[in-house]
């Protein structure tokens, strides 16, 4: 057989087998050499053994069996972007670090978010905490600033890390449940560890379900330290404020939509920055002296502990924007490699146990994910500033320092040499005491504010916080935890406490914990609320529009024009993904297939449908339940009127109620988008 016949009987030629020249590079090796046949080994005949001997085959194959790398111990699920910082105010009389001093510049960034428990291929709504990682390649170093959507940790001390973690993740003999706090192991943990009480309140909110990574906050969490340059050191604490506003998504759609769209977060990130809807975050500081940190009622150092917005007031120094999506994902987004110990000369740590604990584990964690010293020589976790250091050496190795001297004091006039002027220098602060395993009594109070969180919330977020807690614990096989966790939330608030003992069914209140520090009472802080301060505006929102065949396309347009002028982004919803035949026959293309498209994913639904339109509707399952979720999810609804005639007595058993908006013109798409920047009608609740 001549070796054209090969290559007919393998199907080589059309689209698929197009070779280099039509605009196509020549592929090669690793080592360049082209190759001439990547469809088939080389073997002794056509039905003949392979050969060992075929270096491209082994190459190829070699690599491929060595593309995983260790996912993250934590936080292996994220999703990142590239952007930028601009700082708007000079704060040069408190830090010397020119990423906060030089107004104007745009500061390269990358930001990571991610969840925490779920392995790397975990749905993207699950309740954990998200991630918000963020490394700034300013001109004096890497600075990174690794938080979390909540403001709070679990842990006082670092030594309890591995603890939390293997307690959170999966459970060890039965490998699951996967992404989830709501089993044994995790409800144990967490009730004999009085100090996570206030994260397990900010937890079971809707923190912990965020609509999209857009929409919700970030904290550096730990108090830091800026310094100016003459020395003098200030405390300081990190937030990122979304400009879209905060948006979470309800307990029922969460579950929803991990199985339409187990990568809802990941996509909604791609479609903003792709379609040009850049995302930003205002970089908040809140700034403290000596003097304020003495007379707070709580420690400073403590990550358990907020400092109330309302007692020190966030300032808004400087704006960051994310605009550009990775060209591959493994390359940055697996790669990146984030460190507290990443700081830049005028911003230091503080004392705070967990954030020196952090220090080490990060640069460890990285050797045995990355594999190697130099994880530092891949591009996304590369300074874009000059650096030079006699480091060398090592597993792929890309820049070990030049010429002969390769030490420092030499006299070869070679090398890289100390800056006093420029360099880094860590706060001198006075440390002084005996050396010993403790924890500082200062840190003894767990409760007072997670009361204090709970009394911020509105009802309706109250009441997500009691049913978060019944669904977890109600998942706990033992009765014993369960108990021990509402002895705790009864020091928090007894009508909470009441609350989720009788959704468990619990027969007898459980006594109450016995507190280290009794609970004092703080006034409520408004801005731990997410309702209190949702944005009145649908921008970055995503409308999903549900057609039928037969109606006018008119409406169709009127109501995508209002939706765009609102800066949200309309998808069309069509029972055949090619798209519905408008009255006079024009064709409108659909974005989804109705089952493939719950209204779960969308943040408000209008149906326009024809008389003939609106009975299929009535008689098709899921098209039913995309009007009965959207009505049981609060969302703003607007119904053509043949779809309110037709379609929604078959979908929902009740009359349509003021968040239901009948679309007959073009003014009432308009007043149905400014009620869509409510984003829920929450009146529907009472
Ligand atoms: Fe951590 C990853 C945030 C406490 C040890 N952590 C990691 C990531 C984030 C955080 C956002 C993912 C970074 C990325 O996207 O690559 N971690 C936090 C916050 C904490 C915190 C806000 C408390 C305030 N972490 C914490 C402690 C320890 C660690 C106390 C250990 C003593 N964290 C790690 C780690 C990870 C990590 C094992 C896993 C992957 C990585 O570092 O790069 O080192």
């Amino acid at each position: 057989m001549t070796s054209d016949t090969t290559r007919t009987t393998t199907g080589k030629g059309g689209e698929t087998h197009q070779q280099a020249g039509d605009g196509h590079e020549t592929m090669t090796t690793q080592v360049g050499t082209p190759i001439a046949d990547d469809q088939n080994t080389l073997k002794i005949a056509p039905r003949g053994p392979s050969l060992i001997e075929d270096q491209i085959f082994r190459e190829k194959l070699f690599h491929f069996d060595h593309e995983r790398i260790p996912e993250r111990v934590v936080h292996a699920r994220g999703y990142g972007a590239h952007g930028t910082f601009e700082l708007k105010e000079d704060l040069s009389d408190i830090t010397c670090a020119k990423v906060l001093t030089e107004v104007g510049e745009k500061t390269e960034v990358f930001v990571r978010f991610s969840t925490v428990a779920g392995n790397k291929g975990s749905p993207d709504l699950a309740r954990d905490v998200r991630g918000f990682a963020t490394k700034f390649y300013t001109k004096e170093g890497n600075w990174d600033l690794v938080g979390n959507n909540i403001p709070v940790f679990f842990i006082q001390d670092a030594i309890k890390f591995p603890d939390l973690i293997h307690a959170a993740k999966q459970e060890p003999d039965r490998a699951f449940p996967q992404a989830q706090t709501a089993h044994d192991n995790f409800w144990d943990f967490i009730s004999l560890m009085p100090e996570s009480i206030n994260m397990a309140l900010w937890i079971m909110s809707d923190r912990t379900i965020p609509r999209s990574f857009r929409f919700m906050e970030g904290f550096g969490v730990h108090t830091f330290r800026l310094v100016n340059a003459e020395g003098k050191s200030t405390f300081v604490k990190f937030h990122w404020k979304p400009r879209q506003g905060m948006q979470s998504v309800l307990w029922d759609e969460a579950v929803k939509v991990n199985g339409a769209d187990p990568d809802f977060h990941r996509r909604d990130l791609w479609d903003a920055i792709n379609a040009g809807d850049y995302p930003q975050w205002d970089l908040g500081l809140q700034i403290f002296d000596d003097d304020f940190a003495d007379r707070f009622d709580f420690d400073v150092l403590d990550a358990t502990k907020i400092i109330p917005e309302e007692q020190v007031p966030v300032r808004k120094v400087g704006t960051l924007t994310l605009d550009r999506m990775p060209d591959n994902f493994f390359m940055d987004t697996e790669q990146v490699a984030f460190q507290t110990g990443n700081i830049v000369r005028g911003i230091d740590h503080s004392n705070d146990p967990l954030l020196q604990g952090r220090n080490f584990s990060y640069l460890d964690t990285q050797l045995k994910r990355l594999g190697s010293p130099n994880f530092n020589h891949i591009p996304v976790n590369a300074p874009k500033c000059p650096f030079a250091h006699l480091q060398q050496d090592g597993h792929m190795a890309m820049h070990n320092p030049r010429g002969r001297a390769n030490y420092e004091p030499n006299s070869h006039g070679e090398g890289p040499r100390e800056d006093p002027e420029r360099g880094f220098r860590s706060y001198p602060a006075e440390e002084a005491g005996p050396k010993e395993r403790v924890r500082s009594e200062t840190f003894a109070d767990h409760y007072s504010q997670a009361r204090q969180f709970y009394l911020s919330q509105t009802d309706v977020e109250k009441d997500h916080i009691v049913n978060a807690f019944t669904f977890e614990l109600s998942k706990v096989e033992r009765l014993a935890i369960r108990q021990r966790m509402v002895s705790h939330l009864r020091n928090v608030d007894e009508g909470l406490a009441e609350a989720v003992a009788d959704s468990l069914g619990l027969e007898e209140m459980p006594v109450a914990a016995e507190p280290a520090r009794p609970v004092i009472e703080t006034e409520p802080s408004p801005a731990l609320s997410i309702l209190k301060n949702a944005p009145d505006s649908f921008a970055g929102r995503k409308l999903g529009v549900l057609l039928t065949d037969g109606i006018d396309a008119g409406l169709f347009d009127a109501l995508k024009e209002a939706a765009e002028g609102a800066g949200a982004m309309v998808e069309v919803v069509a029972q055949k993904v090619g798209g519905v035949t408008a009255e006079g026959g024009r064709r409108i293309e659909a974005d989804q297939k109705l089952d493939g498209a719950p209204s779960v994913i969308y943040d408000a639904v209008a149906v326009i449908a024809s008389p003939d339109g609106a009975k299929t509707l009535g008689g098709m399952h899921g098209a039913k339940t995309f009007l009965a979720d959207a009505r049981a999810h609060m969302k703003f609804i607007a119904l053509s009127p043949a779809a309110r005639e037709g379609f929604w007595p078959a979908a929902v058993p009740a009359e349509p109620d003021e968040g239901v908006h009948t679309l007959n013109d073009a003014e009432a798409a308009g007043s149905f988008l400014k009620a869509c920047g409510r984003l829920r009608f929450w009146d529907r609740a009472a």
